[in-house]
């Protein structure tokens, strides 16, 4: 695992219209191109101390996959009466469309959103969870005729605050999801103390189903950290194996963190220590691009290899 030595590799900087953090992308290869959405907070101080005055969700895109043209507007900006902001999006190519998963901050609660496209002007949403979920990110292919997606659910009553893990549906249509399975539990990673959700979308391979998690620890004595008055997480990123035919089954798992925050970018920012990925591309010649988000505050890219995630999943 490489992190790319020209790190970040979009920051609000880049970006033609007002940002302030630029980070957790989606990316996808379709049509020719390397496309990403990225969310951006912007207008930092504007509502008060450590306060955004929105969230919009940007786009840009690339020749290599390394080098981005941000375009010249956001992508999309939802805000309504009942939507408070969407965010955190994810990218994954089934057959000929573009599946986009994404965050939604409403009044009622947290969602997680599927929506469809083939062009990126034009997009249909075809399901909204009911609140507490969000961290979606759907198969690039169908699994025993039915898409499959892997989420991250709130359950605030059961497991106390926050034990937050990864779970497993499908659904026929991208509208009505059921065949609900937990998938890795916290206590299943050994460097995960409070929560672990799905990141990037999961490659096909021949062993099995190789998906990144990540995964987040507590240590109350960490004090104040970034921007924020008090923060006491880290998000480090983890890689599973899951069987190709019943894919909320781990078949393999790493034992310590495959992408850890040791960079400048990734330990200081918005929030210190936070390893955010939900982008990935796996190239025809074998190597994979990993694209995180970084301290809350900007985009990185890590490369490393099919071969290379395998070999850190050992068997379970
Ligand atoms: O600050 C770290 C992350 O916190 C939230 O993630 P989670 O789903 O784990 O609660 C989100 O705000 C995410 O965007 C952010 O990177």
């Amino acid at each position: 695992m490489e992190k790319y030595i020209g790190n970040p590799i979009l920051s609000a900087k880049d970006i033609p219209y007002p940002a302030s953090l630029v980070f957790n992308a989606g990316v996808c290869k379709y049509r020719g191109k390397y496309i990403m959405l990225f969310r951006n907070d912007y207008g930092y101080g504007e509502n008060g101390h450590g306060q955004f005055s929105g969230t919009c969700i940007g786009i840009a895109e690339s020749d290599d996959g390394i080098h981005w043209t941000p375009h010249s507007e956001p992508w999309i900006e939802w805000r309504d009466e009942e939507v408070l902001r969407a965010y955190d999006p994810r990218l994954t190519v089934v057959g000929d469309e573009v599946v986009i998963c994404f965050a939604l901050d409403t009044r009622h609660g947290l969602r997680g959103g599927i929506a469809t496209t083939t062009d990126f002007e034009n997009w249909q949403v075809k399901s909204l969870s009911a609140p507490d979920n969000r961290n979606m990110v759907v198969f690039p292919e169908k699994v025993n005729g039915k898409y499959c997606r892997l989420e991250r659910p709130f359950p605030v009553y059961s497991r106390w605050k926050d034990r937050f893990d990864v779970w497993f549906s499908d659904s026929p249509d991208l509208e009505y999801w059921g065949n609900t399975h937990l998938v890795l539990g916290v206590e299943d990673v050994p460097f995960a103390n409070d929560k672990v959700g799905p990141a990037a979308p999961p490659i096909k391979t021949d062993k099995g189903w190789l998906t990144l998690f990540h995964a987040v620890d507590l240590d109350t004595t960490r004090g104040k950290n970034g921007w924020e008055d008090k923060w006491q997480k880290r998000y480090q990123a983890g890689v599973m194996l899951l069987d190709l035919n019943e894919p909320w089954r781990v078949i393999g798992k790493c034992d310590e963190p495959i992408i850890a925050p040791t960079e400048e970018y990734e330990r200081n920012g918005f929030r210190n220590d936070v390893i955010f990925p939900g982008g990935i591309i796996a190239e025809d010649d074998g190597s994979v691009k990993i694209y995180y988000g970084a301290a809350d505050t900007v985009v990185c890219l890590a490369t490393t290899s099919v071969e290379e995630l395998l070999a850190m999943c050992n068997p379970k």
